[in-house]
């Protein structure tokens, strides 16, 4: 046997956030600094060796390398069996899929999800568990103190393993099958939705756009829309994956999948544009002069779920992140649903999903899924959208503007402050949480304050506490403000603020959402003092 003990020091930076460890790829290039995290998961996860491993990326810049490097650190650590993707790629929803199939003890995702990449930009690893989702916090805490002891790590002496065909391979005793990342995702969602219907759009004219922004998606949206679905060629642009994703950001909100808008707006003909992110677990969702938000996109699925073939059984119950925004709570009160409020973090649905207390879950930050996976799911959420286009038989714009009225709606606004100072952004929040007693009860203008506190979640299946989740403001008219700082920024701090007002009667419903939620907003700067204690008078971003 070649093994190797590497003598390595702790570096210490190893703190997953969000979703995984995400940092620069200069960082990541450091001596040791993969190898460390990589075995310090192996360490924590001891119930890997014997076992199987899934193992992809989303193509990104040092995505090859650190493949060959986890590969000889898997044989090393006793793994029997890694199913890798061809040229080391698989999407986030892919790789959860491949673990539940095959019985994997775990897998290894390399993707900084929407975070742009190149030799400058930021890389991520991390772990999903036997279940087909993201390590819990306990499992990634454990990981992290692992990483602040490590000394040493272990690894084969071997040639790279050829990635480029499917095939098998040998490393030490450990089996390493390359194998096609698109096939079974693509048949896994043949089996849920009605490709028969959905292709006899595109065959009566339907025209569409999806944007994979070079980045994992290509691939799979080629094979899925273009060669099983028939729609015509040219429907995915950006299709090929690039490791600096052409220079882009890979993330599906307004600003930058600003191509895929212009198409929309200068193309009367597209009745859908959507998009994915870096490792095609995001969605957006457009259709002509309407942009569907991912909340609104949860409620609506919710409320037609009955149309797609793998939920005409019914649900077990829904779930939304905190920031999200109400409009599913709203479906589900009316539908006689369990509805349930998390952390921001998809890890936090996969209890609620395993023991089968809901079937659809989602997030504000472009993400939603359903229990055939546990992570979420860019292109199960356009094909839902088809789905439900060809059985409806309606436009997108008349899809919302229909569930509005019936509903009522949710005005809906995230302003992001990205890469300010961590220290500024650390004293708005610790002067918000020492403000919280004292703002209960205030009046802002037509506002009255009912609640407000620091979102505490304790999870119904095994009552593990999460604290400090996000602070909010709860009005008495069901008004929302929530401030919260990013779990995936790379730079700085990125201050997320939530801004939400509900509006029942369609005749009152305004075009406009800023102007919906001006009065709001100001609150929400007057409260948080943002632009006294950033320096910044307005967002970055605004979605
Ligand atoms: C990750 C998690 C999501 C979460 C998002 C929050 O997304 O997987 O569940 O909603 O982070 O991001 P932030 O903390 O920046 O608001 P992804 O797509 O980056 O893996």
């Amino acid at each position: 046997m070649s093994i190797q003990i590497v003598n390595s020091q702790p570096y210490p930076d190893q703190q997953p956030g969000t979703s995984g460890l995400r940092k620069k790829v200069t960082r990541f290039q450091q001596s040791h600094y993969l190898q460390n995290f990589v075995q310090s998961i192996f360490n924590v996860a001891t119930e890997l060796a014997g076992q199987t491993l899934v193992l992809g990326g989303d193509g990104r810049f040092f995505n090859p390398q650190a493949i060959q490097v986890i590969l000889k650190m898997a044989a090393a650590n006793g793994i029997a069996r890694v199913l890798v993707g061809q040229l080391g790629l698989l999407s986030t929803p892919a790789a959860s899929a491949l673990i539940r199939k095959n019985n994997a003890a775990g897998g290894i995702i390399l993707s900084a999800s929407h975070n742009p990449g190149g030799p400058d930009g930021d890389f991520g690893i991390k772990f999903n568990t036997a279940n087909g989702g993201p390590a819990p916090t306990s499992f990634t805490d454990a990981v992290f103190q692992a990483s602040t002891r490590i000394h040493q790590y272990r690894i084969i002496e071997s040639d790279d393993i050829d990635l480029s065909a499917i095939s098998s391979h040998d490393m030490e005793g450990m089996q390493i099958e390359v194998i096609d990342p698109v096939q079974d995702y693509a048949e896994m969602m043949a089996q849920i939705f009605d490709f028969d219907k959905i292709s006899s759009i595109f065959k009566n004219g339907f025209r569409m756009r999806f944007d994979a922004m070079h980045a994992i998606t290509g691939p799979y949206a080629i094979e899925i829309l273009q060669n099983r679905l028939g729609a015509e060629n040219g429907t995915v642009i950006n299709g090929i994956p690039l490791e600096d994703f052409g220079g882009c950001h890979p993330d599906p909100n307004l600003v930058h999948a600003r191509e895929l808008v212009e198409l929309l707006q200068t193309d009367p003909t597209l009745g859908l544009g959507a998009a994915s992110d870096g490792d095609g677990d995001r969605n957006l969702i457009l259709g002509q002069a309407v942009f569907v938000t991912p909340s609104d996109s949860l409620a609506i699925m919710t409320a037609n779920a009955g149309l797609i073939p793998g939920y005409q059984s019914g649900l077990k119950g829904v779930a939304r992140s905190m920031p999200t925004s109400a409009a599913v709570d709203t479906v589900a009160g009316q539908l006689g649903l369990a509805c349930y409020e998390t952390p921001t973090g998809w890890k936090f649905f996969g209890n609620l999903l395993d023991a089968g207390k809901i079937t659809f879950c989602g997030e504000e930050s472009f993400g939603s899924g359903s229990d055939h996976i546990r992570e979420k799911d860019g292109l199960w959420a356009v094909l839902f959208w088809l789905n439900l286009i060809a059985e409806k038989q309606q436009s997108v714009a008349d899809i919302v503007t229909r569930h509005w009225a019936r509903f009522g709606r949710h005005y809906y606004s995230r302003h992001d402050y990205e890469a300010i100072a961590s220290d500024k952004a650390n004293q708005l929040m610790d002067q918000l949480r020492a403000a919280l007693a004292t703002l209960k009860g205030q009046h802002f203008g037509d506002y009255r304050l009912n609640q407000c506190d620091d979102f505490c979640y304790t999870d119904p299946v095994d009552g593990s506490v999460t604290e400090q989740q996000g602070i909010r403001l709860l009005f008495a008219d069901g008004s929302r403000i929530v401030y919260r700082l990013s779990g995936t920024g790379t730079v700085g701090s990125t201050l997320r603020v939530y801004i939400e007002k509900y509006q029942s009667d369609p005749a009152l419903h305004s075009q406009d959402t800023q102007l919906a939620l001006a009065e709001l907003i100001d609150i929400a700067d007057q409260v948080g003092h943002i632009s006294v204690i950033t320096g910044r008078s307005a967002p970055d971003v605004i979605t």
